[in-house]
This record gives C-alpha cells, structure tokens and sequence, in this order.
C-alpha cells in the first residue's frame, strides 16, 4: 500500500511537470523542435510548442519506463531456484496503471484541442481577406477589397507559362476563403504547415475558410496536394511575403492596371516565381534535353 501510493505521487508530480513544461515558453531551436520543421505563421508556432512538449513528455514517460525496467532487471534477477515473491492481483498498483495512461492521454488530448482550435479560429475581422479559386490545373487569387480600372477586384491567375504569385503580408491576420470550379483541389503551402481541401459547390457560402499570419517575409512554393488529374502535379503557385507597407503598395500599383510581375517590380521584388517553374517552362527543358 505504502509503495502505491508512493508511485501515485511520483505520477502526479511527472505529470504536474510536462504541464508546466507545456504551459511555458517553449525554446525554438533545431534540438528542441525534435525534426519538427520551422513555420512561417503564428499558428504553425503554436504547432510546434505541442510538439516539443509531447516529445518531453514522451522522453518524461520513457525516462521512467526505461528506469524500472533497468531496475527490475539488475534488483531482480534470478539469485537461485526458489521462486520470487508473486505479486499478481495487487489492486493499488493496477488501479495506478490503468489511471496513469489515461491521464497522459487525457492531457495530450486536452493540448491537442487547445492548439486545434487556435489554428482553426476564424477572427469577427481579419485584416486582409483573399479569394482562392482553384481550377484544373491552376489557380487564380482574387483581393476582393480591391477595385482595378476595369471596376473588377485585382486578381492573379496562373497559366502554364506562368506562375501565379499569391502577395501577401506579414504581421496581419489573413483570412482565405477557398473555393474550385471544377474538381477537389487542396490549398497547401508547406511553410504554413498547414493544407485545406478545395471543395467545389460552396462558392457562395464561402465556407471553405481558414486563417494565418505570417511572420516572415520571403518568398515560398504553395502546391495543389490533391490528386486532380492530369496535370495536378504542375498547379503551383508562389506565396511572396512582404512587409504590411510593401503589400499596400502592391495593391494600390495593381489598382491603378499593373500587372502582377509590373506591380511586384515596383516594391522591389522580383516579378516572377524564384521557388517553382511553370509547366511550359518545364516541358521545354525536357524537350531540348531529349534533343540533344
Ligand atoms: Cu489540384
């Protein structure tokens, strides 16, 4: 009985550890991401720090299990042929090791849903709100708070001799509102660790929606990450982050009939895609290649 419940405090103090390790800061550094890759969104942050506290509290639990291995091992190993103390139906120890792993799962379970739904919140008012229409086989961003010359929003859209790049801020919350004309498509880009299925038939709903902010300027490949037929394979696109200045401008040099390419010149980016190459482009390659 003693050692029962000598064993409940050592759970109890293990446990009250990992949450105390996951309630603080956590470091971010290649040790202690444990091979989780680096975000450029503040949600893919919030990713990471459930990461790195589930690995610690693995290690914690591990640590543990190793140790009374390791200790059972040497402390009992077989001295001669009389028969150990039996142990079998012991009510205490079995009641600790049926609650302990229920209340390791619990508390992951409960980190899970705190960083689920962190990611997944949907902002009353995002500070930008993008349009994404996904097409077979490319993709098309529309500023729906935008006019150009013609009346119409400001759009890019992508062909297969062009890239298509999706001009976007930092430091501001940014609502996606995804939809398909066609077929099921999936919205990824690898650096928001985060992808969302294009449904088709929920144009006008706009429901297909979720948010980010990202913190990092530069320039980073998006990639369809559904199989929708031919030339899935070849629907990228580029997200160039820039500076919330930098994005105003963009904007206010498309609104006045530049082109993307032009617009992006103006801001002192390049005009097109540094992170992925069109499908003509590609095509081309591979023919002067087989020719010789
Ligand atoms: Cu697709």
């Amino acid at each position: 009985m003693a050692r029962g419940s000598r064993l409940a405090r050592l759970a109890a103090l293990g446990l009250l550890g990992v949450l105390t390790l996951t309630g603080c800061e956590m470091p971010n550094n290649e040790f202690w991401r444990f091979g989780w890759p680096e975000g450029i969104t503040e949600q893919s942050q919030d990713m990471r720090e459930l990461w790195t506290g589930s690995v610690i509290a693995a290690l914690i639990v591990g640590i543990m299990v190793w140790g009374l291995i390791l200790y059972s091992v040497v402390r009992h190993r077989k001295r001669g042929d009389e028969l150990p103390k039996q142990t079998a139906y012991n009510l205490p120890l079995e009641i600790v090791y049926t609650i302990l792993p229920f209340l390791i799962i619990a508390g992951l379970f409960f980190f899970t849903v705190v960083v689920q739904n962190r990611v997944q919140e949907r902002s009353e008012n995002p500070d930008e709100t993008i349009a994404v229409n996904a097409f077979k086989w490319n993709w098309q961003f529309v500023y729906p708070e935008t006019e150009g010359p013609d009346g119409e929003p400001v759009n890019t859209v992508g062909s297969s001799t062009e890239i298509p790049i999706l001009v976007l801020p930092t430091d501001r919350s940014i609502r996606f509102e995804v939809a398909s004309a066609d077929v099921i498509h999936s919205f990824w880009v690898p650096e928001f660790l985060f992808k969302l299925d294009v449904i088709p038939g929920n144009e006008n709903g706009r429901d297909n929606v979720f948010e980010v902010t990202v913190n990092e300027e530069g320039a980073y490949v998006g990639r369809c990450a559904e199989l929708c037929g031919t030339y899935h394979a070849y629907m990228n696109f580029e997200v160039r982050a820039v500076s919330g200045d930098d994005y105003d401008d963009y904007l206010e040099a498309r609104e006045s009939g530049m082109s993307t390419y032009e617009a992006l010149d103006e801001i002192g980016q390049p005009g097109l895609a540094s992170t992925t190459t069109p499908f003509e482009y590609l095509q081309n390659t591979a023919q002067t290649s087989n020719g010789g």
